[in-house]
């Protein structure tokens, strides 16, 4: 377990308009923005490299009422623009997501000057090489703080179980009316769940997602506790070690 950042009121979650956008990925992040605390805005940039942003704009802001999607050209002056409602004096936010997505364009386009490294990515697959290696809280004019951060590779959930309930608030709320209160959703009668997945009130792939996020995070918070639990008890055989030895040198 690793923190990302502190203290963040808000949290952009950036892809592009190409390969790199991923709906899976995406609820990722704005589950554990939501887990935090933090409201979370997801920004998909380059869109000035295809003719229409709005099927990605669709994807996007079809992941919940309660995320906010804006498509733009992370170069130039446009970021500071549309981001100013978020980025107010005594505001701390941050960019997050892959490399090569625009993270440091963005953070250099509410510096207001060229401060940061970029570098172009490989067209083809979309992958970033990452120049950005640390992170890095930059004061912007006007007054808010902004966390560049590397790209990450890979993002797991733990100890996220609330922030992925209040993502798919509209399936947790199905959930509440099964049979059992501890149906799986699976092959168990009575499931709310299923049963909204065949009358077409929610989308299967959508439910898929929300269970392979969940299994996950269990998993993840299990070992966590294992792992604590096992640390907690090294730290008493060490305690008790230093007692013995302490206790020895005393007689
Ligand atoms: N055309 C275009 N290029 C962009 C945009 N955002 C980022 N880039 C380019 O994509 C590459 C990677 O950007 P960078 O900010 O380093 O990505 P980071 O790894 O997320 O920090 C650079 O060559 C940028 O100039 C955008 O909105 N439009
Ligand atoms: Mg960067
Ligand atoms: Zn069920």
């Amino acid at each position: 377990m690793q923190p990302i950042a502190a203290n963040l009121d808000t949290v952009f979650v950036v892809t592009s308009c190409n390969a790199d956008f991923n709906v899976a990925r995406l609820e990722r992040y704005l589950a554990l923005a939501f887990e935090a605390g933090i409201e979370p805005v997801i920004l998909l940039t380059k869109a000035d490299l295809v003719t229409d942003p709005s099927p990605w704009l669709d994807q996007a802001r079809a992941i919940s009422d309660r995320v906010p999607a804006l498509a733009l050209d992370a170069r130039g002056a446009d970021p500071a623009r549309a981001l100013a409602d978020w980025c107010k004096a005594g505001r701390t936010v941050a960019f997050l997501g892959s490399s090569g997505v625009g993270k440091s364009t963005l953070t250099n386009a509410l510096l207001g000057a060229g401060r940061l490294a970029t570098q172009g990515i490989r067209e083809d697959d979309a992958k970033g090489r990452h120049t950005t290696t640390h992170r890095e809280l930059h004061p912007v004019p006007g007054g808010c703080l902004v966390l560049d951060t590397p790209g990450m590779r890979e993002l797991q959930l733990a100890d996220a179980a609330e922030g992925i309930a209040d993502l798919f608030d509209d399936i947790t709320a199905r959930a509440a009316d099964c049979r059992f209160s501890d149906c799986r959703h699976d092959t168990e009668p009575g499931c709310a769940v299923r049963a909204a997945v065949e009358a077409g009130a929610l989308d299967a792939t959508r439910v898929a997602r929300w269970h392979k996020l969940q299994a996950e995070d269990a998993f993840n918070s299990a070992s966590l506790a294992e792992r604590r639990g096992k640390d907690r008890a090294f730290g008493k055989m060490v305690r008790n070690a230093m007692q013995d030895k302490k206790g020895r040198r005393g007689r």
